[in-house]
């Protein structure tokens, strides 16, 4: 029974520091009309100390991985880096199957080691001149070309294109293997404890999937990731129904590839999945969290991600460490244009997370007036923030 729990967490590349059951073949899933509670156990216990909150957070990351995500493969059988250039090769092998990736590293001048932040397709956010970036050709992992890449690219040669991850999933496991590949080669000067991750939009989601799934990633910097990113399903439907022009779970399936084919039947009933995205923030925390919204942009959703991340913040709240949690939301400029008015904001979080840095961030903000955004916190977090002793 232990022996056969430790397999399951270890092909789900769950922490085995603390043994955790299982999670039931059969989950009985009932209607949640509010965003689900973090700190309630699928069994109804309730979740009052750190030590509980190990397992539970492991019950949630595998409730999305089952439900949404698909499944996120530990480590492959082999996995080796070789650096050369500014180009670092992954090779990655499993059950006779293999591939071969790189990724591209611009790097500060100087000795290092320098932290780095991995950027799904190219960064659009600044990258301060003490951190290097990591460029991430996410698509060749996993296709997002609608419907007819369902199962492409070099996760789907490795794991067979019937696999349950969908693409925002595949990336987080080529991200695990570029820190794979970091801590186990050299030449780079890269620190693989003080990694960042970033995208825009599609890229966005993935950013944000890979900081809950990947527990090494110390810094998530998700850019306009709304709908599959920040935005919880519950509210984006809600307002759908308000009459708003916004993604939402049945839209987002038949767009692309993004969620595990798992999803495709919850998408119409999303009150019956045990959990929303805040649940994103609770596979996060404590680590470094900034997520960054563009209130102008009407399909991102941004009642709901405002909501979502609100109810996100508590979770880190509840941990002792609600400043480690970022949440800014600011309109006016194009989609993935970084505004200038958030840079003291992304400052803050690469300091305190891959620059060594002592203070805190703090930031929680909108310029969305609560009458356009009109979240009813009450309402929608029925429950309460316990303080985990
Ligand atoms: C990685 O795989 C590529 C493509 O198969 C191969 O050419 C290369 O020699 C491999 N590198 C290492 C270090 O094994
Ligand atoms: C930050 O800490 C790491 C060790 O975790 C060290 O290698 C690095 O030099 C430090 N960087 C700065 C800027 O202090
Ligand atoms: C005010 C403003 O510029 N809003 C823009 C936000 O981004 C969307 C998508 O690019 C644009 O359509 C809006 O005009």
């Amino acid at each position: 029974m232990k022996l056969s729990i430790l397999f399951v967490a270890a092909a789900l590349g769950l922490a085995t520091a603390q043994q955790c059951p299982a999670l039931p073949s059969n989950v009985n899933l009932v209607a949640i009309p509010k965003l689900p509670d973090p700190f309630t156990a699928l069994d109804g216990s309730k979740i009052t100390t750190k030590d509980q909150w190990t397992c539970r957070k492991e019950e949630i990351s595998q409730l999305m991985q089952r439900y949404e995500l698909g499944t996120f493969p530990g480590k492959p059988s082999s996995v080796t880096g070789s650096f050369s250039g500014n180009r670092l090769t992954i090779n990655v092998s499993e059950a006779g199957k293999s591939i071969s990736f790189s990724v591209t590293i611009n790097k500060p001048s100087g000795n290092g080691p320098f932290p780095a932040i991995i950027a799904y397709g190219a960064a659009s956010i600044p990258v301060p001149s003490g951190v290097a970036t990591i460029v991430y050709n996410n698509d060749e992992i996993g296709q997002q070309q609608g419907q007819s890449s369902r199962g492409r690219g070099k996760f789907y040669d490795i794991y067979g294109s019937g696999h349950s991850a969908g693409a925002l999933t595949a990336w987080a496991w080529g991200v695990s293997r570029i820190i794979d590949a970091l801590e186990s080669s050299t030449g780079h000067n890269i620190d693989p404890k003080r990694i960042g991750v970033t995208g825009c939009s599609r890229n966005g989601k993935g950013a944000i999937v890979a900081g809950a799934l990947e527990q090494r990633v110390a810094l998530s910097l998700p850019q306009e990731s709304g709908s599959g990113g920040s935005a919880c399903w519950r509210l984006s439907d809600a307002q759908k129904s308000r009459g708003q022009n916004v993604q939402t779970a049945s839209q987002i399936i038949s767009e692309n590839v993004w969620l595990g084919p798992a999803f495709n039947t919850h998408v119409n009933q999303v009150t019956r999945l045990p959990f929303d995205h805040h649940f994103l923030a609770a596979m996060t925390a404590p680590r470094g969290l900034y997520v960054i919204e563009n209130t102008s942009m009407e399909w991102l959703g941004a009642m709901s991600t405002y909501g979502c991340m609100t109810a996100g913040q508590r979770i880190y709240e509840a941990l002792g460490v609600k400043g480690n949690f970022g949440y800014s939301q600011i309109g006016g400029h194009n989609h993935c244009q970084f505004p200038s008015s958030q840079q003291s904001e992304l400052t803050a979080f690469i300091n305190r997370f891959l620059l060594n840095g002592s203070t805190t961030p703090n930031v929680f903000r909108t310029d969305g007036s609560s009458s356009s955004l009109n979240f009813n916190a009450g309402e929608w977090i029925p429950w309460t923030t316990p303080n985990l002793s």
